[in-house]
């Protein structure tokens, strides 16, 4: 997913291997979900933007990059 605009409310993502590209303003929490039954899941998030929230990466080799954006909240990873 990218985003460019600006999202309201709370993203949950669902399994698999998820990307955010955010270069907009996200007001809410971010959670990329772990598949329970079959493991840690890496996901991507990529952040110029700004996220008023906590984002959630849960398990796995995830990868989160600032580049010059700004979270607003607490970034959690496995
Ligand atoms: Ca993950």
């Amino acid at each position: 997913m990218t985003n460019h605009a600006t999202i309201r409310g709370n993203l949950t993502f669902g399994n698999g291997s998820d990307r955010l590209v955010n270069t907009g303003t996200i007001t809410g929490a971010v959670t990329l979900s772990d598949v329970p039954t079959t493991g840690a899941i890496a996901d991507t998030v990529i952040n110029a933007g700004l996220i008023i929230g906590d984002v959630n990466l849960g398990n796995g080799n995830d990868i989160f990059r600032s580049r010059g954006g700004v979270v607003d909240g607490t970034v959690f990873g496995g």
